[in-house]
């Protein structure tokens, strides 16, 4: 990027501020724009430092800064096929996402890590045993997680490592972003009011490996048809991980116990009941994942294995809240699309009433009520997707339904609904937009509605 470069960073959450940040410090004429005609100039203004000369400009962007962009940077919820991103692509400005503006000033080794579910949870644990191998000074956890790129690069050196959760949108805009191990984890259906086919969203994963080489590791779910059959045409070397078959070559559970199998040899590397503490086989998986990611990053493994044994689940992801008056409370606010509230149903050991829906995402969600499996004793429905929800249900056999307006009336009628020896578990299947923020304040708000309960 060249001195003086006229530059349009489009959104101002997050990823916005961070680029801005960065833009400025690479010497650009940075304008911040941001299309919700709620948000006005100051309050733009407010969200960047007092140091920064970047324009503010919000609901209609003029014909004049159209023409005039060369590069625009793209903060992940902005869509890459809507009418200006179109127009700025046809007038000839360069189009990248903060994660490629971030890499950019990657001066170390990179660990990208994405999938439908699992991401939070292996990144964390993958952030941890790097802490632990490198110390906490040399290690960078970035992306989806919630904290920008763009925040983080300029202090990466050649003796770093950044660990990277990547979202399917983050990795739409990448050009040269190159980790040198990556990771997809799973892919099943999410996102696809965004990215419309499950082959775009599927391919919009498989893009993490796109710059690797055969010097680079790419770690792929054995078990998951998509990551299975990317292997064949995956540019990097392939370490496979399975839950449910055993491998040649690869990481696979083994009974209780996680073996690594080197050309048909195993090696115990841990027992699944005994070193570690998190529940449920999609966390078998996530481990998996993770010993093989920092294997390719070269930690020894006693250093991942001491880390592995100390590790607790992440907030939001089946994350056991209290009991009171006899229900146990869970908050699986993560459980923002079928698949990850399968996994939240399936760890549940007593009658549960489910809170469920949220954001339309044009998710089907057959496979998370069949999943129900008689556990499932109430659902109380919120949000957009409520009768969508409730009608899929009755199709399958399930009319235990009740719906709230607010999310205080869910929690209150969950209150009434649950008895002692029930579960209360709030895995909506939904993302949270439109009621929430984001799905860590839908996770928040629950659980002081339960710590505050007698
Ligand atoms: N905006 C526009 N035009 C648009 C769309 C949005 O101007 O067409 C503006 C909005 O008005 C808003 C801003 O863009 O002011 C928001 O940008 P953003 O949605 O990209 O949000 P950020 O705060 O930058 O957060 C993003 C990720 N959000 C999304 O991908 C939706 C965060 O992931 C991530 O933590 C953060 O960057 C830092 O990397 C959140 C997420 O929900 C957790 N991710 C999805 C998921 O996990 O399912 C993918």
């Amino acid at each position: 990027m060249k001195a003086g470069e006229k530059c349009l960073v489009v959104g101002s959450g997050l990823s916005g501020i961070g680029s801005v940040g960065l833009l400025e410090h690479m010497g650009a004429e940075v304008i911040l724009y941001d299309s919700n005609e709620k948000l006005t100039v100051e309050e733009l203004r407010g969200r960047l430092p007092k140091c920064s000369r970047a324009s503010c400009i919000t609901g209609e962007l003029p014909e004049q800064v159209l023409a005039n962009t060369e590069t625009v940077v793209l903060s992940p919820g902005v869509p890459t096929d809507i009418p200006l991103v179109n127009a700025l692509r046809d007038k000839g400005a360069a189009i990248i996402g903060e994660i490629e503006l971030g890499f950019l000033q990657e001066k170390g080794r990179v660990a990208a890590i994405t999938g439908t579910n699992g991401k939070t949870t292996t990144t964390t644990l993958v952030g941890e045993i790097m802490k632990a191998h490198l110390g906490e000074d040399k290690t960078f956890v970035v992306g989806n997680i919630g904290n920008p790129y763009t925040s983080e690069c300029l202090k990466t050196a050649l003796d770093t490592v950044t660990v990277g959760e990547i979202s399917s949108f983050q990795l739409e805009t990448i050009s040269s972003f190159h980790p040198a191990v990556s990771a997809i984890l799973n892919i099943t259906p999410d996102h696809l009011n965004r990215h419309h086919t499950m082959e775009a969203y599927a391919a919009a994963k498989e893009n993490i490996a796109v710059n690797q080489d055969k010097s680079d590791i790419c770690v792929l779910n054995y078990d998951n048809t998509y990551t299975r059959n990317f292997a064949e045409r995956c540019p990097a070397r392939v370490v496979f991980f399975s839950s449910s078959e055993k491998l040649e070559e690869g990481y696979y559970l083994k009974g209780d116990k996680v073996v690594k199998a080197v050309r048909g040899q195993e090696r115990e590397v841990l027992d699944v009941h005994t070193d570690m503490n998190l529940a449920g086989i999609c966390n078998v998986e996530n481990v998996m994942a993770a010993i093989a990611i920092a294997e390719g990053m070269e930690v020894p493994v006693d250093i991942i294995l001491k880390v592995i044994k100390t590790f607790k689940a992440v907030e939001h992801r089946i994350e056991f809240v209290a009991t009171k008056g006899g229900v146990d409370y869970y908050n699986d606010s993560k459980g923002t699309n079928p698949d990850a509230a399968i996994q939240g149903i399936r760890a549940m050991r007593k009658p549960t009433v489910l809170i469920g829906g949220g954001y339309d995402k044009e998710s089907e969600y057959d496979e998370w009520i069949e999943s129900f499996d008689g556990k499932v004793k109430w659902l109380v429905l919120i949000g957009e997707t409520r009768r969508k929800i409730a009608e899929c249900a009755r199709q399958h056999g399930f009319s235990r339904i009740r719906f709230a307006d607010t999310f205080e009336e869910c929690l209150k009628l969950c209150t009434e609904l649950a008895e002692a020896g029930d579960a209360v578990l709030l895995s909506p299947a939904c993302a949270s937009w439109g009621m929430f923020p984001n799905y860590e304040v839908r996770g928040q708000m629950f659980k002081e509605y339960v710590n505050g309960l007698k």
